[in-house]
């Protein structure tokens, strides 16, 4: 059972997130190829070789989504705009594209939930990409234009905006460890992206606020990193992927300068000049969004890169194989709240668990166990005095989790993609009886 909804503030936000890519059908509606849609189609990086062409068929289905996350009794719904569905060569719009958000923005406020708006989770349109994407200078004033494009439109209507979801990933897992589109593995390229992504966010920020827009943030993740051993080499591996990935951007965003850990390794190939950008960077924020699911243990290797060192740990695990660990959660919104964002408040913007489908495939038991787990862990925060305003699931729908493909099943909702019924489970109920919906 999920805790009483009377243990968080009345005005706590409850809401369920999803992203453009993972769920619309990147096939349809106008919408050029993004990053992914080429990522996707080059055999070997997506383990079952599938696309995001289809996928849960959202463009066309989006009604009734809507009504499953207002009949659970949800708030808000976290939803991002698709990059090269509003403009599909990166630069022109295209106006089908723009009416479906239009619609969609609509249909939320028609069912009472609150549109918490991501300008990019990740599908940058393949032209850009072909221009050198991340890596290349000239992305943050594309970036910004996309975001006043958008903002032009729905900006009246949604409730917040977040320029960009999990920078880490945009830059750092898909050009240094290859694992996500454009999939490089080279630090020069991951370097300038870790900066430019940063860049990006600022330039966006500025201009958004010059067209008025209010409630603006960006959502950043974090994992839990931890020596697997006493040895120094494991404590050195454990801080080096702590600065990477839950400092780096942190760090920047609040005008508290790249952490020196990583700047070792990733100093020499950042673009010259790059301490010029750091002001930009650090605009004001009205929130921050926080995405949490893990643990990771680090064992020491001689190089200066500890994504070599991982090692499994001991905790039971997810679908994905990650670590369930609550407290984390915990941890780092005290932390963030400690260490860089002081009063600023925070919203846990994703948290959820890949779980196969069972012979029931309605009974998640051990879905409804891990967000009791993680609410908790949410309100233990706030009972420190973190100002965490929200708790949004990831995700709502079974959906394409990237280079896994279709396997890993996030959903408060299940999906048969071939028949794209939507079934919702027992986690769907719990937040129900929770929310009342
Ligand atoms: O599915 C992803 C999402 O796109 C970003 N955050 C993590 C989720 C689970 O991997």
């Amino acid at each position: 059972m999920l805790p009483p909804r009377t243990d968080f503030p009345d005005r706590f936000v409850f809401g369920a997130a999803t992203s453009a890519y993972q769920i619309e059908g990147s096939a349809q509606g106008g919408a050029g190829l993004s990053h992914w849609d080429t990522f996707a189609a080059t055999p070997g990086n997506i383990m079952d070789d599938s696309n995001g062409s289809r996928a849960c068929d959202h463009l066309n289905r989006w009604p009734e989504d809507l009504d499953l996350i207002r009949d659970a009794g949800f708030d808000a719904y976290r939803f991002s705009t698709s990059w090269a569905r509003v403009m599909p060569d990166g630069v022109n719009v295209n106006a089908e594209g723009l009416d479906f958000y239009d619609r969609l923005v609509d249909g939320m406020l028609d069912r009472g939930l609150r549109p918490f708006l991501t300008y990019h989770h990740w599908d940058l349109p393949a032209a850009l990409s072909a221009q050198g994407g991340w890596q290349n200078r000239d992305i943050p004033a594309r970036f910004a234009d996309l975001c006043v494009t958008v903002n032009a439109r729905i900006g009246d209507r949604v409730e917040s905006a977040a320029t960009l979801n999990e920078p880490w990933c945009i830059a750092w897992l898909s050009h240094f460890l290859g694992a996500h589109a454009p999939g490089l593995r080279d630090i020069r390229a991951a370097s300038r992206a870790m900066h430019h992504v940063l860049l990006a966010h600022g330039t966006a920020i500025r201009a958004l606020r010059a067209e008025g827009a209010t409630n603006l943030g960006i959502v950043l993740n974090f994992e839990t990193s931890q020596p697997a051993d006493n040895s120094p080499a494991a404590e050195r591996a454990a801080e080096t992927q702590d600065a990477i990935y839950n400092q780096w951007f942190i760090r920047a965003l609040m005008g508290q300068g790249y952490p020196e850990a990583a700047l070792e390794g990733i100093g020499p190939h950042l673009p010259q000049g790059w301490q010029q950008d750091m002001d930009l960077i650090a605009q004001p924020l009205d929130w921050l969004g926080v995405n949490y699911y893990t643990r990771r243990l680090y064992t020491g290797n001689d190089g200066l890169w500890p994504q070599a060192a991982e090692v499994p740990g001991p905790l039971p695990k997810t679908q994905m194989d990650w670590e369930i660990r609550p407290e984390g959660l915990t941890e780092f919104l005290t932390r963030l709240a400690r260490d860089h964002t002081g009063s600023l408040p925070l919203y846990v913007t994703e948290n959820g668990m890949a779980l196969a489908a069972g012979a029931d495939i309605a009974d998640d038991a051990r879905r409804v166990q891990f967000i009791a787990d993680h609410l908790r862990a949410t309100k233990a925060a706030m009972d420190r005095g973190v100002d965490v305003r929200g708790f949004f699931y990831w995700s709502l729908l079974d959906n394409y989790e990237w280079g896994w493909g279709y396997g890993p099943r996030f959903g408060l909702v299940h999906v048969d993609y071939d028949t794209m019924a939507r079934t919702p489970k027992a986690s769907w109920h719990a937040f129900r009886s929770m929310l009342g919906g």
